[in-house]
């Protein structure tokens, strides 16, 4: 049975999961969800997560919410499919792509959030976006991009010379990151520029990218 992913392609956390599932060749059901209707937050689907959000991933009678999560269950399910996204055969490389998934979690998150919600999700409720969150928060993400410029310097990818699920974590807010005025803060750093057109060149990245749409008329 096909793996069953529920939530709109729009969304960044849904679309981190798809880029994971076309990284690794999976076949896989989208169910689409109505989040402007509130169907998130309706008895049926509060049973698969009870914190009515997106995406939910259902594998027989496996349910899974949390994306980073999913991701890594697709990654580690299919590590002989596709590419290999958590270098399994090796230890020490497989660990630096878990210190650099928690980066993106805790660090790199955190920052750009706010400042994609600030953009895209407000305006679609009706509400200004507050220049006051964008700029508290550029400054954050400026700062986290520092280091990533610095560890770009030295390595190709963030967890070492080899593209990983760590790098693929950061695509769906960056993505549309790049869509605003904030997308200086990643071309004005040569080596952060360069990664970033580099994982959002892969076909999976790509492809997903096809759906994410939010914002545009
Ligand atoms: N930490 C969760 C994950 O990574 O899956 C966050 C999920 C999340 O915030 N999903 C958003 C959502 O469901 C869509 S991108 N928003 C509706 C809501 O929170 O009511």
């Amino acid at each position: 049975m096909a793996l069953k992913l529920h939530g709109p392609a729009i969304s960044t956390n849904t679309s981190r999961v798809i880029i994971c599932l076309h990284e690794k060749e999976v076949d896989f059901e989208l169910v689409p969800l109505d989040l402007f209707s509130g169907e998130h937050k309706h008895p049926h689907f509060l049973a698969k997560n009870p914190f009515g959000q997106v995406p939910v991933l259902e594998d027989g009678d496996l349910t899974l919410f949390e994306s980073r999560a999913i991701s890594a269950y697709i990654a580690e399910k299919y590590k002989e499919t596709g590419y290999d996204l958590l270098r399994h055969q090796n230890l020490q490389e497989a660990a630096l792509v878990k210190v650099w998934m928690e980066v993106e979690s805790q660090q790199f998150h955190p920052a750009i959030a706010p400042i994609v919600y600030q953009f895209f999700v407000d305006p679609l409720n009706g509400v200004s976006p507050d220049q006051a969150i964008i700029d508290a928060n550029l400054e954050k993400l400026g700062k986290v991009l520092d280091i990533y410029e610095a560890r770009l310097s030295s390595s190709k990818y963030l967890a070492g010379d080899f593209y990983s699920l760590a790098d693929l974590h950061h695509l769906p807010y960056t993505y549309y990151l790049m869509k605003t005025a904030a997308a200086s803060l990643i071309n004005e750093r040569p080596h952060v520029k360069a990664w970033w057109e580099d994982i959002s060149s892969r076909p999976a990245s790509k492809k997903a990218a096809e759906g994410m749409t939010f914002g545009e008329k």
